[in-house]
């Protein structure tokens, strides 16, 4: 595992930490790889739960701008993007688990669009989101225009690409665009016990959850009440569905194995 990106396990729960402080986590090709590696060990089935974190100061200040000095000649941007953010945005969406980011400074460019492509996202106070793209002539990637517009509407996500103006935790979160904000201190705290819970769910009805959700805004109401038929059945077979309902009938907290 690259030093460029962290790795730490708590029984079902990984967290993945950006580890590149000085420049603000921003990705660079060892960060690319460490996250390649990262999500393989975040999709093996022993882990049931996922936060996403930036070490120091920032949570991700997007692609690192210092690889992109002198010629640009023989950049091509539409390689990069389908090498490295398509795929990880990919993965991570399509992950058959939770996956929280935990938003512990500022977000900008890709490093933005990461934290919204996670299923939970809380976030520090002091943190903000920047779509910085336009101030370097580049148009909003990694999922963003998919991303936002979902979140806060249009009229807001095209304001803010096209000026590249910050948001603050707490507009995101009045916005809908975000889960919380949380005071700067107790982040960490509440983004773990989030993680041990969810690590602890009933893993494939969050799968599923997370599934028809995602499948909900092409779907057609009757597609998508078909959807949830297909999914709910192959849950109630699940040895889950079996411990909540004994749980509950049981005035006991279930224990899911996470095995469907
Ligand atoms: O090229 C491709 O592959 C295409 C894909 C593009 C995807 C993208 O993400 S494009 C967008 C790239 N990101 C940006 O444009 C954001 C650039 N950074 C900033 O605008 C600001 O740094 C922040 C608003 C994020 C934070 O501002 P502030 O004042 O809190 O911190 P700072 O002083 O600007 O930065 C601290 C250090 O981090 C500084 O280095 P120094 O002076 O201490 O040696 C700064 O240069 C470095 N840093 C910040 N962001 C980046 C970076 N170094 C390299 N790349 C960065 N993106």
């Amino acid at each position: 595992m690259s030093g460029a990106v962290l790795t730490a396990r708590e029984g079902a729960a990984l967290t993945i930490t950006l580890n590149r402080p000085d420049v603000l986590n921003s990705f660079d090709d060892a960060m690319h790889e460490g996250l390649r590696a990262a999500m393989t060990e975040a999709e093996s089935p022993e882990v049931r739960a996922v936060l996403l974190t930036g070490a120091g100061r920032a949570f991700c200040a997007g692609q690192d701008l210092g690889g992109r000095a002198g010629s640009l000649a023989d950049l091509d941007l539409t390689e990069t993007l389908r090498a490295n953010y398509n795929p990880l945005i990919t993965r991570l969406r399509a992950l058959e688990k939770p996956v929280i980011a935990a938003v512990n400074g500022v977000a900008a460019g890709a490093g933005a669009n990461l934290a919204l492509a996670c299923d939970i996202v809380l976030a520090a106070k002091s943190a903000r989101f920047i779509q910085a793209f336009a101030k370097i002539g580049l148009i909003p990637d990694a999922g963003g225009t998919w991303t936002l517009p979902r979140l806060v509407g249009e009229a807001r996500a095209k304001a803010l690409m096209l000026t590249g103006a910050p948001v603050g935790a707490e507009q995101a979160e009045a916005w809908g665009m975000i889960w919380k904000a949380v005071e700067d201190e107790a982040l960490m705290a509440e983004a773990q016990a989030l993680l041990a819970q969810l690590a602890a769910g009933p893993t494939a009805a969050l799968a599923g959850t997370k599934a028809a959700l995602h499948a909900s805004g092409g779907a057609s109401l009757a597609e998508q009440l078909e959807r949830e038929a297909q999914i709910q059945g192959a849950c109630g077979k699940g040895p889950d569905f079996a411990e909540g309902v004994a749980a509950f009938l049981e005035k006991r907290a279930p224990v899911f194995s996470g095995r469907g």
